[in-house]
Formats: C-alpha cells, sequence, structure tokens
C-alpha cells in the first residue's frame, strides 16, 4: 500500500515577505524546497506516489472562513507593498505578499486532494508540504503566518464528503505536534464532539506566544466538545524524545484508541524538533518517525500529515524525511537519548490526565489531586528542576552561545545522525518458519525459511538440549532469528510446539551472537524458569494465571484477569509494556504466543504493531498452538501489507487496572517511562 506526497512549491522562491518584519523573517519558500532536496538525497521522492495540486476553491475555503475574511485576502492580490504592509498588521504575525493568496489556495487544495487520496483508498497515507501553514488561522482572521486553515478545512471537508454518504456522524482525530498552540483549530471545533483535537505546545505559563489563558491544560472544549479539546502546556524549554513520548503513551493515545477515529489529519509543524529557534525543543528528528508509527495504528492507518511549522531548515527537512520514510513502512530509527520524563513534562501529563479524567473512561481510575495544588507548586518550583532529557544534545539557551553557533552545532549534529539512520531497510521484510501444511497460505512477500544445518548456526547448547535443539523446527526457528540479527530481514515468525523451550533456544543464540538487550514478551502460561543473563534479557510474562513470583527488574510476571469484555488488555500496552520497553531500548523483540493464552486477536496484533517501534523494529514471534486466523493477522502486521482494524475499546477491568498502576509504582523508579505524574 502506498503513501501519497503533495509538493505545494508556492510559485517558487516569490512567496517572501517584502517589508521588514522581524517576526515573520524565518517563514521563508526555502522551508519548502529544503525538504523536498533532503526528499530527493534520500530516494524517497520516487517511493511516493506524487499527486498534482490544485488550488482550493472558495466554497471549500468558506467551510472554515468568512467570506468577508476571504474578500480580504482576495484583495490582497492587487495591493502594492505599502498596502500589504497595512493589512498585515491588522494580524498578528502575519504577512502578505501579492501570491499569499494563490499559495494559501494551492495550501488548502493539496490538503484537501491528499485527504481524497486517502479517504478514496488510493493509498494508505500521505503527506502534504504546504506554505502558508494553517492551524493558527480563525474563522475571520490571519495568524502566525497563518492564512487560511488548511486542516480545519480538511477535517470539514472529509466529514462533509464521506460523512454524509455514510449517514453518520464521522469522527476525526487531530494531532498536532507543532510546538505553538493551534489556536485556530481549537476555537473551530471547540463545541464539536465530532472532531477531537489535541494540541502540545511550548506554554511557560502563558509567557509564550501566543499567550492564551484558552492554550492551559483545563481547555477541555465547551458545551457539546466537552472533553474533545486536549491541551498539553510545555512549561519549560528543552522538551526532548523521552517527553514526546510519554505524552503519547499516557494522553494521547489512551484517548484517541478510546474516541477510535476514522481518520487522522496531523498538524505536522516541526518547531517542536531540535535546533529550531521558537521551540528550543530537543526532540531528534527519529522522535516524529516514532510519534508517526503510533499514529499510523489509528483508523486503520488513515493518516494525513499537513505540514505547520519549522524554522530550522535541516531540523525540519530531515524530521519530514524521517515521517515519510515511517509512512512508507520502513523500519524504525534507535531513538537516541536517556528515555526519562523530565519533572515538569510529568506534571503537565498529570494535569492533563486529571482534566479529562471525567470525560474519558480509560481515565476513569485516575488520582483526583486536587489540580490547584500542583500548579501552584510548579510556580513556586520555578526553574530549579535538574533532570532535562534534552541535555546531553544541544540546549539552545546553554550559557555564552549565539544563535548562530547552535545552528550549526545543531546542523553537525544532524548529519552525523541522520547517515546511519537513513541505510535502514532490508530487502526483504519477513522471514518464516512453519510446518509444509501452512506455507501455501502464507503472503507472497514472505521469505520462507528452508532451514540451516546446526553447523552453519553453530549452536553451542549442550547436554540434554542439545539433541532437540538439533531438530529441523528448532533450527529453522533459528536460522529466522539469525536472518533477523544480521539484518538481511527486519522480522520473523516461527511457530513452536513448546514455547517456554524455543525461548530458551533462542536466548541462548542471542546471547551466543552478543547481542546486548533483548526485550521478550511472553504471553500465556510460562511454566518455565529461563536464564535471563543479568540485564541482557527483560522478561514481561502476562498470563491468566495467578503466580507467587515477585517482580524484579529484568522480570516481570503480571496477572490479567480474565473477562470476556476486555480481551484488548489495551491500557496494559500503553501503560506499562510500551513505558517499560522504550526504558529498555532493546535491540531485539521476541513475542511469545504461548500455551493458555486468553488475549484476543486484536489485542495480539496491537501489542505486536506498537513493539515494532523498538529495537529497529526487529521482532520475532514464537508462536504456539493457535489458530489460523491468529497466524495470519499476525502476518499480516510483520509484512506490513495492511493496517488492521484493533477492534473498538472497552474499558479494562478495575483490578487490572489497580494492578497495572501498581506494577507502575513498584517499578519507576528502575524504568522512568512509567512515571506519569510529577507526584
Ligand atoms: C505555524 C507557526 C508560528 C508563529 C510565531 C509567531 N506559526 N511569533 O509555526
Ligand atoms: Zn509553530
Amino acid at each position: 500500500m502506498q503513501t501519497v506526497l503533495l509538493y505545494c512549491c508556492c510559485q517558487k522562491k516569490m512567496y517572501v515577505c517584502l517589508f521588514f518584519s522581524p517576526v515573520c523573517e524565518i517563514e521563508v519558500p526555502e522551508r519548502l524546497s529544503s525538504c523536498y532536496e533532503h526528499l530527493q538525497r534520500y530516494n524517497l521522492i520516487e517511493r511516493c506516489v506524487s499527486v498534482p495540486v490544485r488550488e482550493g476553491t472558495e466554497d471549500e475555503i468558506m467551510l472554515v472562513h468568512s467570506s468577508d475574511y476571504l474578500e480580504v485576502v482576495k484583495s490582497t492580490e492587487k495591493m502594492k507593498e505599502e498596502e500589504l504592509q497595512k493589512t498585515s498588521a491588522e494580524y498578528d504575525a502575519v504577512y502578505f505578499h501579492p501570491t499569499t493568496y494563490r499559495c494559501a489556495k494551492l495550501a488548502v487544495g493539496a490538503t484537501l486532494e491528499l485527504v481524497d487520496a486517502v479517504m478514496s483508498g488510493r493509498t494508505r497515507n500521505g503527506m502534504a508540504l504546504v506554505r502558508p501553514p494553517g492551524h493558527h488561522s480563525q474563522r475571520n482572521a490571519a495568524n502566525g503566518f497563518c492564512i487560511f486553515n488548511n486542516v480545519a478545512i480538511a477535517a470539514k471537508h472529509a466529514q462533509k464528503k464521506y460523512g454524509l454518504q455514510r449517514l453518520s456522524i464521522y469522527l476525526i482525530l487531530i494531532v498536532d505536534w507543532d510546538v505553538h498552540h493551534g489556536q485556530g483549530i481549537q476555537y473551530i471545533f471547540d463545541e464539536d464532539p465530532s472532531v477531537l483535537y489535541f494540541s502540545w505546545h511550548r506554554f511557560e505559563h502563558q509567557q509564550f506566544w501566543p499567550s492564551l489563558r484558552a492554550s492551559d491544560y483545563d481547555a477541555v472544549g465547551q458545551g457539546k466538545g466537552k472533553g474533545f479539546n486536549i491541551n498539553v502546556p510545555w512549561n519549560k524549554v528543552g522538551m526532548g524524545n523521552a517527553d514526546y513520548v510519554a505524552v503519547f503513551l499516557y494522553v494521547l493515545l489512551p484517548l484517541a484508541f478510546e474516541f477510535d477515529p476514522e481518520l487522522v489529519l496531523v498538524s505536522a509543524g516541526y518547531d517542536s524538533g531540535i535546533g529550531d529557534p521558537e521551540g528550543q525543543m530537543c526532540a531528534t528528528p527519529e522522535c516524529f518517525a516514532h510519534l508517526t508509527h503510533f499514529l499510523m495504528q489509528l483508523a486503520k492507518g488513515k493518516l494525513c500529515m499537513v505540514l505547520e511549522g519549522g524554522y530550522h531548515l535541516r531540523s525540519l527537512s530531515e524530521s519530514v524525511c524521517m515521517t515519510i520514510k515511517t509512512l512508507l513502512g520502513d523500519p524504525l530509527p534507535h531513538l537516541s537519548g536517556e528515555m526519562a520524563p523530565c519533572l515538569s513534562a510529568l506534571e503537565s501529563i498529570h494535569n492533563v490526565r486529571a482534566a479529562h479524567k471525567q470525560y474519558w473512561k480509560c481515565l476513569a481510575y485516575e488520582s483526583t489531586i486536587p489540580l490547584q495544588d500542583l500548579s501552584t507548586r510548579s510556580y513556586q518550583t520555578g526553574k530549579a528542576e535538574s533532570e532535562q532529557t534534552g541535555a546531553q544534545f544541544i540546549t539552545p539557551q546553554e550559557a555564552g552561545k549565539s544563535h548562530n553557533d547552535e545552528v550549526i552545532k545543531t546542523d553537525r549534529f544532524l548529519e552525523l545522525h541522520m547517515k546511519k539512520m537513513m541505510s535502514l531497510k532490508p530487502p526483504v521484510r519477513t522471514a518464516v518458519a512453519v510446518g509444509e501444511s501452512l506455507t501455501h497460505l502464507l503472503p507472497p512477500s514472505v521469505q520462507i525459511e528452508k532451514g540451516m544445518d546446526a553447523k552453519e548456526l553453530n549452536i553451542t547448547i549442550s547436554g540434554f538440549d542439545a539433541e532437540l535443539a538439533k531438530e529441523e523446527k528448532v533450527l529453522k526457528m533459528l536460522a529466522v532469528l539469525e536472518k533477523i540479527i544480521k539484518k538481511e530481514v527486519t522480522n520473523g515468525l516461527a511457530k513452536t510446539s513448546v514455547a517456554p523451550l524455543s525461548l530458551a533456544f533462542v536466548l541462548k543464540h542471542c546471547s551466543d551472537l552478543n547481542v546486548q538487550k533483548v526485550l521478550c514478551v511472553f504471553v500465556g502460561d510460562m511454566d518455565m524458569k529461563i536464564d535471563l543473563g543479568d540485564g541482557k534479557v527483560l522478561l514481561i510474562n502476562i498470563s491468566a494465571k495467578q503466580s507467587e513470583q515477585s517482580n524484579t527488574k529484568y522480570n516481570i510476571f503480571f496477572h490479567w484477569k480474565e473477562d470476556i469484555e476486555t480481551t484488548t488488555f489495551f491500557s496494559a500496552v500503553t501503560g506499562f509494556i510500551l513505558p517499560v520497553a522504550y526504558s529498555y531500548q532493546p535491540d531485539l523483540t521476541v513475542i511469545v504466543i504461548g500455551h493458555n493464552q486468553t488475549f484476543s486477536n486484536d489485542g495480539i496484533s496491537l501489542l505486536l504493531s506498537l513493539l515494532q517501534g523498538l529495537a529497529q523494529s526487529q521482532v520475532l514471534v514464537l508462536i504456539q498452538d493457535t489458530e489460523l486466523k491468529l497466524l495470519q493477522d499476525i502476518l499480516m502486521v510483520l509484512t506490513n501489507d495492511f493496517t488492521p482494524f484493533f477492534g473498538s475499546y472497552t474499558p479494562a477491568l478495575k483490578e487490572n487496572v489497580q494492578m497495572i498502576k501498581e506494577l507502575r509504582q513498584q517499578l519507576q523508579q528502575e524504568w522512568k517511562m512509567l512515571q506519569c505524574s510529577g507526584k
């Protein structure tokens, strides 16, 4: 399935600010041309379907904007410099050029073409590289470089065109990862429960532009729209990869899965990335790959990215490349830096969750600490906070550094950084080891493992197990494992008859091949002690069976109480397994579907999909005595041929939520991403 790219060259280099306007000098045509050059350099353009851009029509623009405002914008086309400057001054942080109207129409048109390409099923997902950006613009006003609200228009257009067809409300999620608050989008959908708007933004207790009271976490929407506006304010600069991932795991993903949208639009601004002069944040380009990957699991993969801000040309371009590479289904890069969210981020997360508790089932068992306490405390603590995740990268506030030095330093960092990441992509994605009887059912894209002989594999298993290890099944499984480790394939699947024993072989072989960190998630009964070789293996076992076992850092067991209604164990995945996995940063993930496992196919597929974000997407799945349907679902996820629908959200049993909470508390000193509150 394909990814579409719409590139709006916006009359080449014409659309620039003609007069002196310091706030606007960063929004330049090179933002687009630089992205395009980088995409070319990494051979990404030819891997996408390019769709020509058209102008948005007046009717389309008026889905969001008033006709009076449209006339004002139209009138700027014929203006001389002085008039342009005067009209610009009527708005906050905006400039008009004689080509602005045409470019703004193209930006709208490109965004709508993208939505139509995705909605019609012509492509799975895509990105529109456009300017001017849109998320600040309002019904009657241009604002913050934005003329027409591209993403808001797209949401209205999709609902009108595809909602009416089906005579039902069409739910849309808008994720705004630009570093500024897209207040324009918030205002437009404030009372609308059919559009869930999420935005994180540099806020600094309302000191940062646009300095609105309505950008804080307690702006949850109004009237019928209460609960459908999510604001995550950043009260400090320097937020990095861990902070961004934590907000996705603890705020956006639970709410988004519960909301269950049919389409996801992203206001993809990259001023939230490292080196950006506006944002002053530290997230590296590969972080955007991970954010994209998370969002690809929603709405059957129907995901439309629309460029907003991003003013550090290199950071912007590399991040756009990472986004598109991920949309295309390439393996994900390692996230760099220590994975531990900072206190200020934890506080914001806690506050948003508390503010939304009453509107979302997944937050039902949140603690109800008065919000006032926390926010007062944060004012008192001020800048005293110590741990800051992004600190090992370039923090723009580093003493004594001029802005120019910073840009050069960030540039060099990005150059080194990107080289190794862009090469990731073995020719074959999936290798499979199954019995003869199943091979005819496999998708054509997989490589069927013929098996190697024991000598080739260099197996060092001795004693009682040595004979077993020579069995054909085991040899095939280890051959698949070896291909993954040697990066000949990205992932693999093997059928086994005794899952715990197979796992033991796999782990032994990993250790022989010197794999440093293996994450192993075992669902079902394990009934066997396995040597975890200190720190080299992290084992999480989820079972419906009770156990007396006590948890240690590297050996975690949890009993998931069985309940027919709630087989998806979603809260365990985003609230526990993923945070631990992201803290651990494995080099390989092994997922074992063992005996007596009680989870639904949807739950397993979701677990597997999300875990593909780790270990550069290198995953081995071992599967015991399971039905064909699950095997096929798993293969679909591994081969990336199709994004499944993970079933609708059902809230977890109170006991299970409680159990996850306790586990989180118990282990959050060891695995820092388990923290989700500033308490
Ligand atoms: C789209 C965008 C930023 C405006 C900043 C004004 N706008 N100071 O990033
Ligand atoms: Zn921005």
